[in-house]
């Protein structure tokens, strides 16, 4: 009989492992290419080989573990998620699902039976796109949809995404070589906390996702005239943080007035050259504005947009504004979805569909692939935050239904 508690406590270990590998001494940072990234990276990597897998880090360092099927022509069946976060994270959003996907895996190597179809294990290398603020790098490339104008995209030190990549031993022009060809997918499935709270309110352990919000991220600058605070009257000022704040309180306002289906969040705000007795002549701010109604993130978007000008204009402020990302809401596929709600009832649980606010990398794969989605019950749905935590029994239903689906998957396989 499968111990899952003990899979788990397994899984634990190695996530605590991973959380002890950061590029700071206080919190767990580990973004992309960093030394730190390198090392976890490699850690994970000596996990795949020890658990009898064959792997490699393709060009934009995810690291990729194949157990193949004998049946040469089949199709591949990808288990995945992130090891880079954000900063001072959580240790579970991303890594959670990338060592619960090997432990999967090394559950049906370990049987013994060949596989109908190819499994890869993948560990991407940028989902958060906290160093170059364009996320889903290492899934883009997976996908075939990474666009090489990225590669100038420059981090906080001016160092393009080009220069860490060949830092990281990467050869650019293997980029395109490293997706997965749209006829070779069999589907994609990922392992997540649900990093909300619905699960802890329910009291329930998994969830099925149905669909992944669309989402937009834009930079803002107000740029006025930066001036002495003793000296310039206040009629006569051009100050850009109090038009920035008054766009932050606006957008807040904003998405309450649509609070069912709509987040918004200005998570980044930097005033440049900042000094207590400096009037503030340049700010610049992040804007990051989701829903799972593309209509609606739309319409937002336009308004936001509109709102942040007429700041500008009454005060007067200029405006710049950076459409740096953006990507439509995405369906899981109803055929494997309807397989994992199967395999959680059969594991004795609840089936709660939800819709995921958080991005993931599934986004750039269902362009190519089917995708499905199992979230995990995580503490007060808290995450992006050291508090984050996740109770053994979620993870060893989790193991449960996972095992459930992938015997179904296999089982069904032509
Ligand atoms: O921001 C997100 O949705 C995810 O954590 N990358
Ligand atoms: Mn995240
Ligand atoms: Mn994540």
């Amino acid at each position: 009989m499968t111990d899952y508690v003990q899979r788990a406590a397994a899984v634990l270990e190695k996530i605590n492992e991973l959380a002890a590998i950061s590029e700071d001494a206080t919190g767990l940072t580990r973004t992309f290419g960093t030394d730190a990234f390198l090392a976890g990276r490699r850690r994970v990597q000596d996990w795949m080989e020890l658990a009898g897998l064959q792997t490699r880090v393709d060009a934009i360092g995810n690291v990729r573990a194949r157990f193949v099927s004998p049946n040469a022509g089949a199709k591949t069946f990808v288990i995945a998620s992130h090891i880079d976060t954000v900063v001072n994270a959580g240790k579970f959003d991303g890594p959670m699902g990338v060592v619960m996907g090997l432990d999967l895996v090394t559950r049906l190597v370990e049987s013994g039976k060949p596989l109908p179809f190819h499994i890869e294990l993948i560990a991407f290398s940028d989902e958060e796109g906290v160093r170059f603020h364009t996320t889903y790098l290492g899934s883009k490339v997976i996908a075939g949809s990474f666009d090489n104008a990225l590669l100038d995209k420059k981090d906080a030190f001016g160092m393009t995404l080009t220069e860490v990549l060949q830092r990281m031993g990467s050869t650019i022009t293997d980029l395109p070589s490293d997706a997965l060809a749209p006829a070779d997918w069999l589907g994609y499935f990922e392992i997540h906390i649900e990093q909300g709270p619905v699960l802890y309110e329910r009291h329930v352990p998994v969830a099925v996702v149905t669909a992944i919000a669309g989402q937009k991220r834009v930079e803002i600058t107000f740029t006025g005239m930066a001036g002495h605070a003793g000296t310039v009257p206040m009629a006569m000022r051009q100050d850009a943080l109090c038009a920035a704040a008054g766009f932050v309180l606006a957008v807040e306002q904003f998405a309450l007035t649509h609070k069912d289906n709509l987040v918004a969040t200005v998570g980044k705000l930097t005033v440049v050259n900042a000094a207590s007795n400096v009037i503030p002549g340049e700010v610049s701010c992040s804007l990051d504005v989701r829903s799972n109604d593309a209509d609606l993130l739309e319409t937002t978007y336009l308004a936001l947009h509109e709102l942040a000008i007429s700041i500008g204009a009454n005060r007067p402020i200029r405006v710049n504004w950076n459409l740096i990302q953006e990507t439509a809401p995405v369906l899981c596929d109803t055929g494997l979805t309807t397989v994992l709600a199967k395999s959680i009832q059969e594991s004795g649980y609840d089936v709660i569909p939800l819709v995921s606010g958080a991005g993931h990398d599934g986004v750039p794969i269902s362009q190519v692939s089917p995708i499905a989605m199992l979230f995990v019950r995580c503490y007060k749905g808290i995450s992006h935050n050291p508090l984050e935590d996740v109770e053994l029994a979620d993870m060893a239903a989790a193991l449960r239904v996972a095992d459930t689906f992938l015997d179904s998957l296999i089982e069904q396989y032509p």
